[in-house]
């Protein structure tokens, strides 16, 4: 069965995405998700004008075979648009697969694993009392496993307001910012922030028990020695992981965070190959590998991390936030329901304007995420509405430090 047409569809439906279509010569399609928050563009002209010439006429069946070619025929290897791209057409390989034998791709995957999927979720507050009444709002919804961050005033310029990055409480879309916002960006010291996060770990341990579920993002904006200093001075609040302390070309600062303390660490959406996780996870280094299906060669490539993670006892937490579309929010479904090492899912629930675009099989219920039936991906697209919302330049945001200089965001 071959493939006879591949093509992308930018849309912004509240944000951006990319969704990849394959298609065949019996007429069957799948889609993917090849989404890089920010660099949209350069994945779109990647498929459009290298690979969907090159892999037309390919044998659609061939996932493996075509992953291979796309990896490593092409010479240059890795890198998160190259790898973005991949994704996408992996993914849509995957959905048509499931489509053809009219099965579910965690059938193709081996099964289930487990009957459902523990989820987290993203919780925002200004202060420690908004953020707390949040928490208290989502563990009284059911999910008890919440992913916090917060904002916090500098005690010397209190107009200065350090922001970690968050995602809207309503809209679950990160606030994304314009070109203008990147000329003057917001100001960030990492010593403020790390007191502050020690109190309102306290307070939210206090507060919220002991069985809810704690996790941190750091967002890869500490240094070594600060990450292991705090990782340290948390292990009373019993967190789930700590997620990035470190940003991640510095992995062998992950030795001196995990020499020092017995916090659970949690890395990846930034890797974008198995190679990229391998000191991390061969080291023990890490408790959970956040690897991100839209941006590490699809499901193709984040199974062939599983496997690795699953030799030395590390558990799956997959990226999952509102910058990849429910399309990649499946995929990462089927993965969890098919492998013996989960851990957790990142969550966001697709809402406004995203549902006119993409019908999700997922569901949500109590904490946890399942899948109805569904043949391939379990996602329909539909794709007029996508057209109806064309693409919107939009930057990830920056920041810098109290001198002006850049700081890791
Ligand atoms: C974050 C992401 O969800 C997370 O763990 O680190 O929201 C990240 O900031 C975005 O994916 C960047 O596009
Ligand atoms: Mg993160």
């Amino acid at each position: 069965m071959k493939i006879v047409e591949i093509s992308t569809l930018l849309t912004c439906p509240g944000r951006n995405y990319l969704i990849v279509k394959v298609r065949t010569e019996d007429g069957l399609v799948g889609y993917g998700d090849a989404t890089l928050n920010g660099r949209e563009l350069a994945v779109q002209a990647l498929i459009d004008r290298h690979l969907a010439p090159w892999l037309t006429g390919c044998e659609a069946e061939r996932i493996e075979d075509i992953w291979q070619m796309v990896f490593r025929q092409t010479y240059w290897r890795g890198g998160p648009v190259q790898m973005t791209a991949l994704a996408g057409v992996d993914m849509a390989l995957w959905d048509l697969k499931g489509k053809l034998y009219r099965t579910p791709v965690f059938q193709l995957l081996g099964g289930k694993c487990r009957d459902r999927v523990r989820a987290y979720f993203h919780v925002h507050g200004r202060g420690d009392d908004e953020l707390l009444e949040r928490c208290r709002a989502k563990s009284d919804e059911g999910c008890h496993a919440l992913r916090y961050s917060f904002e916090t005033a500098d005690p010397f310029e209190r107009a200065t307001v350090y922001r970690q990055p968050h995602q809207d409480r309503i809209s679950e879309k990160r606030i994304e910012v314009t070109a203008e916002t990147l000329r003057n960006p917001p100001r960030w010291d990492s010593r403020i922030y790390s007191e502050d996060l020690l109190r309102i770990t306290a307070v939210l341990r206090r507060e919220l028990g002991a069985h809810v579920e704690l996790i941190h993002d750091a967002h890869e904006r500490l240094s070594a020695g600060q990450a292991a200093d705090l990782a340290r001075k948390l292990e009373p609040f019993n967190l789930l992981f700590l997620e990035d302390p470190v940003e991640p070309l510095h992995k062998d600062s992950l030795a001196l965070i995990r020499s020092s303390s017995t916090t659970p660490i949690a890395m990846g959406e930034l890797y974008n190959t198995v190679q990229d996780c391998l000191p991390a996870i061969q080291n023990h280094w890490i408790d959970f590998l956040r690897v991100d299906v839209s941006h590490f060669g699809g499901i193709t490539g984040v199974r062939k991390a599983a496997s690795l993670a699953e030799a030395f006892g590390v558990r799956l937490a997959l990226h999952g936030p509102s910058d990849i579309s429910p399309l990649a929010h499946a995929a990462n479904l089927h993965i969890d329901y098919s492998i013996p090492n989960f851990g957790i899912q990142e969550a966001v629930l697709p809402v406004g304007e995203l549902l006119q675009v993409f019908q999700t099989a997922a569901a949500y219920r109590g904490g946890f995420l399942s899948l109805g039936e569904c043949e391939g991906l379990g996602v329909e697209v539909d794709e007029r509405a996508a057209r109806s919302f064309p693409y919107r330049p939009a930057y990830l945001p920056l920041i810098r430090d109290n001198e002006g200089a850049v700081h890791d965001w």
